[in-house]
């Protein structure tokens, strides 16, 4: 998918008639970080050491090869006190003012980081003047904002609550009073997509004359998350039929048997394994358990690295390229897809299962018993622990079927798959969109491990029972390979509309 973002052009000016705003402010603010929330840029340099950004750095928002916004980082103040003194004694306002003043002071390395974040004013950007007013108002708090009114842009004080301490917010709103039409709370770490929306909404309170490009801007950022949507469904959709279908073969070596094969027969399930091992030779029963142990786990391996590849590709949709995002401590996405805490946390409860499943025929068949049985002993054991453990296992909670056959000219061979547990779609679909949602709702300017936890409870175990219903009719129809096209949009569409849910 090509993004609506490019970072890349960084030295852009606002000669395209297209709107320039200056994200400006006092050092270590969070002004970048406030920009790479808005541009959904983690390539934005933010950083714990005040003076990080030393030069002014352009981040256009291209949309079909057309830049409709352009934000620009900016250096913090050095001087504020100095340059106002200058300012008020210059007798100029305006443009005038912020020429003479870009005159005096440009070529004097004292004044370096001023006259950078003065520099796109005189392009003609407007200002984001960024705050953390959780911190007490200064002197040169003061003396940064009267630099703003008098050389008159069109601007807006942006809150960015660093810490929760709301104290010194009166103070604050005083002085932004006098010195902004426009003030909004906009938390960098924090702003979902809504809330960048509604900050864009917010600027044409500033300027009219970009109202349309706004617009435009809103309207583009919009119909481009409905396409990341869109896309996340579809890939969601694929991840699932590629694990229910999923079967591993795996050869149990000639050498190990007894006899050639002679108790193997088709079979499949319980019956048929514990048929084969009560009939063969202890080295048969081992080669069998090694084989399918080893096919278990390539069963496993196989279905964790295709969840682990999506996964990758929402990040990459949703733009978390360069920072390697966190997952909340407690989040149960830490767990392995086969670990049991997994299966305890997620899919649907016994009861929905039932209600979901019944009257869904054969297609369900022994594993509804299965899935609604003693999940926590030892779903997803090892094969050995497996047959070890006798019937139990298989009574208790089948995840897939295990078939041992013996081949005409001596061993055998296991066959692990496809899944018919009908929790097993739900136990994918859930954790899919669980990382779906942390990702979504991860902003970009947040670079700490502090992610605010959505929670880690099951989001199917909460929708309506008909949508858990189809959810696994459908399901059971593209296990069985008899997906129609409608099946296939029915199930992407009814995706599409908890992901909608989720941010
Ligand atoms: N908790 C919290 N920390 C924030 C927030 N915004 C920024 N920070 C932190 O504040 C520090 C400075 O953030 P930056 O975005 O680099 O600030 P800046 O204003 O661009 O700083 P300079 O470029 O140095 O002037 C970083 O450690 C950020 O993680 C916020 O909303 N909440
Ligand atoms: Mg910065």
């Amino acid at each position: 998918m090509t993004t609506v973002f490019n970072a890349m052009a960084r030295s852009s000016k606002a000669n395209g008639g297209h709107p320039l705003i200056a994200v400006i402010g006092h050092p270590n603010e969070g002004k970048s970080s406030v920009l790479s929330t808005l541009t959904e840029d983690d390539s934005v340099v933010v950083n714990d050491y005040p003076g990080e950004t030393t030069h002014c750095q352009y981040f256009p928002v291209n949309l079909a090869g057309e830049t409709v916004l352009e934000l620009v980082d900016t250096p913090g103040f050095q001087n504020p006190q100095r340059i106002l003194d200058w300012m008020r004694d210059s007798g100029k306002t305006d443009d005038e003012l912020l020429r003479a003043c870009l005159d005096t002071f440009e070529n004097d390395p004292v004044f370096h980081h001023d006259c950078q974040l003065l520099q796109p004013l005189a392009d003609g950007a407007a200002v984001i003047y960024v705050v953390d007013c959780s911190r007490p108002l200064l002197a040169v708090d003061q003396a940064e904002m009267e630099i703003l009114r008098l050389v008159n842009k069109p601007r807006m004080a942006v809150i960015n609550f660093k810490d929760n301490d709301r104290d010194y917010l009166p103070d604050w709103e005083q002085a932004f009073r006098r010195h902004f039409n426009v003030i909004r709370e906009f938390n960098a770490h924090q702003a979902r997509f809504p809330e960048r929306l509604a900050l864009l909404e917010t600027l044409k309170a500033i300027q009219q004359s970009w109202e349309p490009q706004l617009n435009k801007a809103i309207a583009a950022f919009e119909h481009n998350w409905q396409q990341r949507r869109q896309q996340v469904a579809e890939q969601i959709l694929d991840y699932l039929e590629f694990a229910l279908q999923l079967t591993i073969e795996q050869k149990v070596s000639a050498s190990g048997l007894s006899g050639s094969g002679s108790g193997g027969s088709g079979s499949s399930g319980l019956s048929g394994l514990g048929g084969l091992l009560g009939s063969t030779s202890q080295a048969q029963k081992a080669s069998n358990e090694q084989a399918t142990e080893q096919a278990l786990g390539h069963y496993q391996k196989a279905i964790a690295e295709r969840e682990q590849s999506l996964f990758g590709s929402i990040r990459q949709l949703y733009l978390h390229n360069h920072f390697n995002l966190t997952l909340p401590a407690q989040s149960v996405l830490h767990q392995d897809l086969f670990a049991e805490t997994t299966w305890e946390v997620l899919g649907l409860t016994r009861k929905q299962v039932l209600l979901a499943a019944a009257g869904m025929g054969a297609g369900v068949g022994v594993t509804l018993e299965a899935a609604v049985g003693g999940l926590s002993a030892g779903l997803f054991a090892t094969a050995g622990a497996l047959i070890g453990g006798g019937s139990a296992w298989f009574l208790g909670a089948e995840l897939t079927r295990v078939k041992i056959k013996a081949i005409p000219l001596g061993g055998a061979r296991v066959t692990v798959g496809p899944s018919k547990n009908p929790q097993f779609p739900v136990v994918l679909l859930d954790r899919a969109l669980l990382f779906y949602r942390e990702i979504a709702s991860h902003s970009h300017g947040n670079r700490t491990d502090t992610v605010a936890d959505a929670g880690n409870q099951s989001v199917l175990r909460d929708v309506a029972s008909e949508q858990q219903r189809q959810l696994l009719k459908l399901a059971n129809t593209l296990a069985e390979g008899k997906a129609t096209d409608k099946d296939r949009e029915a199930l992407a569409s009814l995706i599409l509309s908890w992901l909608e849910q989720l941010v």
